[in-house]
């Protein structure tokens, strides 16, 4: 990329340019490529989180504020290319959070939309808007965009998970609103446990129907379902080469991805399985849920390898060519803002030979 630096501008042009900027006006020519650029270029880093090494910091974290000061207590998982912004990739948040057994984090709801991907624990809940679904370790819970959300402890010992939200995509359009609830009303259950998976996870879908919202009527794909899913198709022996088995989690009543601004997969590769190299213009998370294994980020000499094990984590930018390797039967989820791309026209990816 070539951009003219300020001392090469000629006088006569740098005199027009000053003049035209007390006018809020710039030329397009000196920026030009730039903003338009050849091919994707990422302002983040590839980087992975050992689990291992950030459980202690969570439990620290217990000990110094409470779910109900803290509102959300989570430990944001900062790309380390953007510090202090919040952000795992430059559209989506990535965060672990904890609950303490008898901790609420208060019912809230924001236009963002969320997901919790469960690492540990049992005994928590996700209420959304009236209805519970307590939480398992694998089980993928959604927050739709303007739906009231509190999370509740009944368990006995702490529950931890991955929070994804679609945050700065929602910062970029400015079109942020929060509201607290100031009291327990909005976290009252309203609604049986399980009526949203009765009504639209059992590959039923009613005929008179109020659901109204572009995300997922389903808020828990539970992780038992998800396996037995994944196991049942290995035997088939359909492996993709770049992807192995790998699922997205649906929206039963359009085919669209759960929660439209942000996709999100389970896939299986068997031990000894090497994905061909593979990129797309979707900045991805992945995290281990079975197994052990290596993610191959970049090309030359910028090539990054991260050995991952159970509850690892690891983030991949945008058009990086990537590639991993099963040491074991590994199980991954992802989440990305592939979704996004694809609706709206610009979603590309590129398959390498093996
Ligand atoms: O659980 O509602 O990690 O609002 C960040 C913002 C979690 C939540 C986060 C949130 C939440």
């Amino acid at each position: 990329m070539t951009v003219h630096a300020t001392h090469n501008i000629d006088p006569a042009r740098r005199e027009f340019y000053r003049r035209i900027g007390e006018r809020n006006l710039a030329p397009l020519w000196e920026v030009l490529h730039k903003l338009v650029t050849a091919t994707p270029e990422t302002a983040i880093v590839p980087h992975l989180w050992r689990y291992a090494e950030l459980k202690p910091h969570l439990l620290e974290a217990c000990e110094l504020i409470t779910a109900k000061e803290a509102e959300r207590r989570v430990l944001v998982l900062e790309n380390p290319a953007l510090p202090g912004e919040s952000r795992i990739t430059k559209s989506l948040f990535g965060g672990l959070q904890i609950i303490l057994p008898g901790e609420i984090a208060a019912p809230h709801r924001h236009t963002q939309a969320a997901l919790r991907f469960v690492l540990e624990g049992e005994g928590a809940y996700t209420s959304v808007d009236g209805e519970r679904t307590f939480m398992r370790p694998g089980d993928f819970v959604i927050t739709p965009s303007w739906t009231w959300h509190d999370h509740g402890n009944v368990g006995t010992g702490p529950m931890v998970w991955l929070d994804g939200l679609d945050m700065h995509m929602i910062k970029l359009f400015e079109a942020s609103f929060r509201e607290g609830s100031g009291s327990d009303a909005a976290g009252r259950v309203s609604r049986p446990e399980g009526d949203s998976e009765a009504r639209y996870g059992a590959n039923l879908l009613p005929v008179e129907d109020s659901y109204r919202r572009p995300t997922s009527p389903v808020f828990n794909y539970r992780y038992d379902r998800t396996r037995e899913a994944l196991e049942q198709m290995r035997r088939e022996n359909e492996w993709s080469p770049w992807h192995g088995l790998k699922l997205k989690y649906a929206n039963p009543k359009t085919g669209d991805y759960a929660i439209p601004t942000i996709a999100t997969f389970i896939q299986l590769l068997p031990k000894g399985f090497k994905t061909a190299p593979y990129r797309s213009t979707a900045s991805t998370v992945f995290v281990c849920v079975e197994g052990g294994g290596k993610t191959v980020v970049g090309e030359g000499e910028a090539t990054r390898t991260f050995a991952w094990g159970p509850l690892d984590i690891v983030v991949v930018p945008s058009w990086e060519i990537c590639r991993h390797e099963a040491a074991e039967d590994a199980v991954l989820f992802s989440y990305s803002d592939q979704g996004v791309h694809e609706k709206l026209g610009f979603w590309r990816e590129e398959k390498f030979d093996a």
